[in-house]
């Protein structure tokens, strides 16, 4: 077991009622970018992704195209979810289905557990219902419909008309867990992340809490209550439940007492769920809350939230097929303040490829390769004397390094790449200003020039490791062409909060080739 802190990171479960889009495909890869940075970094990580396959949605979806609701979500996830995975280069631990059956008998021990100790009791209920949020909506996310919908009340959210619902449903007591809420906040004032996120859900539970209806009998697309069939659970409660599930909840205590807390990364939508309604699950059923709840923004295309249903969705493959994963990668983690909303647009990817990946570190990475080829036969140099050049890329390359780990500890992975870059520039500016080609004229600069070469190979080599969370096929390229390999090890291996210590690698080591990392694009 590795000795560093826990870190137990989950993204959303996804709707299976359609394929991903690159929204979806945005908060995996923040999350297994953290996820990497923490597990490189030696802490005992764990990143779960998953599913969300019971509900309405699901259900008529899938009657719409004929399956049954597990054929489609069998299909869909083996033909889109998963594959997306690798699409774009998710290294998740666990991957779970809300139709796993460890799932479902551990949320069942789960609500058994809370009815048992009187947090649930069962009563008549009438509500204005969305399927697309899977909720019941309160007056203030209800508005008057437009265009075809005209004279009908419609969600907010998805502009379509709500559904009149009259059941007697099972309700949690969740009004009860108000004040414990509240001081949940003020306590810990990072437990909701960003602050304006935070806000929010404050103001939301200073309003009062009302009772949850978790359960509905008017299909059977679920999983059973347990003390009663003829009603499934509500799909939130359903889903939300998966956190614990995947980690042995109810029936693998060592692995649940290993890994529990969990910080959720979510996007701005599904805040309320993640930060009010499963911390107070959780307090009834006795057991910790979450670490923390970040909520991050929505791409935008054309300044509104990108979305399937208004035919703005992009797919993750039309950009990767292109670009590739690495590119996908940064750009969505560097062009966008995570935690703010980000428009995407692909002039803006294109140039981004050419001037940061291409230009700015590929190039880098090439010339530094191909001068030690030519001027020391393939082999790292021995440094001679570090002058005031060398010094100042040394002092960057720590400070940066300090720089990046702290933003992502605040989970700015914009910020954590902005450090690393500045690492990149000054290696560019550094070969501007050293001229290697002209040392390597006179003899008398010999010791100059492999200073200058020891200080740009040893400059990239902590750049393969600080970089090697987002870039995950460019950076063990260059560490092995580096011939970092042999001499240092695996680059998942190296210790991320020490990529900043200056001369890891060895004078002496013999380089290898280097193919161009971020090839010229004709005609995007
Ligand atoms: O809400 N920009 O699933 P979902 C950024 N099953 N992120 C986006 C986005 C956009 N335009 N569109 C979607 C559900 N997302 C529930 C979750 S968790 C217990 C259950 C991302 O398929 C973002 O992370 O509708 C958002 O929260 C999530 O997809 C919603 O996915």
């Amino acid at each position: 077991m590795p000795e560093g802190r826990q870190f137990y990171l989950t993204t959303p479960i996804f709707y299976v009622n359609d394929v991903p889009h690159i929204g979806h495909a945005y908060t995996e890869v923040a999350a297994d970018v953290m996820a990497r940075w923490h597990r490189q970094a030696g802490d005992d990580t764990w990143l779960l992704t998953g599913t969300d396959e019971h509900g309405q949605k699901i259900l008529r979806t899938a009657t719409a195209n004929g399956a049954t609701p597990k054929e489609w979500t069998d299909r869909l996830v083996e033909t889109a979810w998963k594959p997306l995975l690798e699409t774009i280069d998710i290294a998740n631990d666990d991957f779970i289905r809300t139709t796993d059956e460890r799932h479902e008998r551990r949320v069942k021990l789960f609500i058994e557990k809370l009815h048992e100790a009187g947090h649930i009791y069962e009563a008549e209920f009438e509500g204005l219902y969305c399927v697309g949020c899977e909720e019941f909506k309160p007056q203030s996310e209800i508005v008057d419909g437009t265009g075809q919908y005209e004279g009908q009340k419609v969600c907010a959210i998805h502009g379509r008309p709500l559904e009149l619902m009259q059941e007697k449903n099972y309700f949690f007591r969740m009004s009860a867990f108000q004040q414990q809420l509240l001081d949940l906040y003020k306590e810990r004032p990072d437990f909701v992340q960003p602050e304006s996120a935070r806000n929010e859900v404050v103001a939301f539970v200073s309003q009062g809490l009302n009772d949850l209806s978790i359960s509905r009998s008017s299909f059977d697309w679920g999983i059973p209550i347990p003390w009663d069939s003829s009603h499934v659970l509500y799909v939130w409660v359903d889903a939300l439940l998966n956190y614990a599930t995947a980690i042995g909840y109810g029936e693998d205590d060592a692995e649940f007492a290993r890994r529990w807390p969990a910080r959720h990364i979510v996007g701005k939508d599904i805040l309320r769920f993640h930060a009010v309604i499963w911390p107070a699950m959780l307090l009834a059923a006795g057991l910790p809350v979450p670490a923390g709840v970040f909520g991050h923004g929505w791409l935008l295309v054309g300044g509104e939230k990108m979305s399937k249903s208004k035919l703005t969705g992009i797919a993750p493959n039309e950009i990767t097929d292109t670009f590739g994963s690495d590119a996908f990668r940064y750009y969505f983690m560097r062009a966008i303040s995570f935690g703010q909303d980000g428009s995407f647009s692909w002039e803006d990817l294109a140039a981004r490829y050419q001037a940061e990946l291409a230009n700015g570190f590929g190039n880098l990475a090439s010339r530094v390769i191909a001068m030690v080829h030519r001027y020391f036969d393939g082999v790292v140099p021995q440094p001679v004397a570090d002058e005031a050049a060398e010094l100042a890329i040394q002092t960057t390359v720590a400070a940066s390094a300090l720089e990046a780990d702290a933003a992502i500890e605040r989970f700015a992975i914009h910020d954590a790449l902005a450090a690393v870059w500045k690492i990149v520039d000054a290696l560019n500016g550094y070969i501007t200003e050293q001229e290697p080609w002209s040392l390597a004229k006179d003899a008398a600069q010999r010791d100059r020039l492999s200073t200058v070469l020891y200080t740009a190979a040893e400059g990239l080599r902590a750049l393969a490791v600080l970089l090697s969370p987002v870039l995950t096929k460019a950076t063990p390229k260059l560490w092995a062409a580096l011939g970092a390999t042999e001499s240092l090890g695996e680059l998942s291996a190296q210790p991320l909060r020490v990529a900043g210590a200056w001369g890891q690698l060895k004078p002496g080591t013999v380089v290898g080739e280097l193919e161009p990392l971020f090839p010229r694009i004709e005609a995007v």
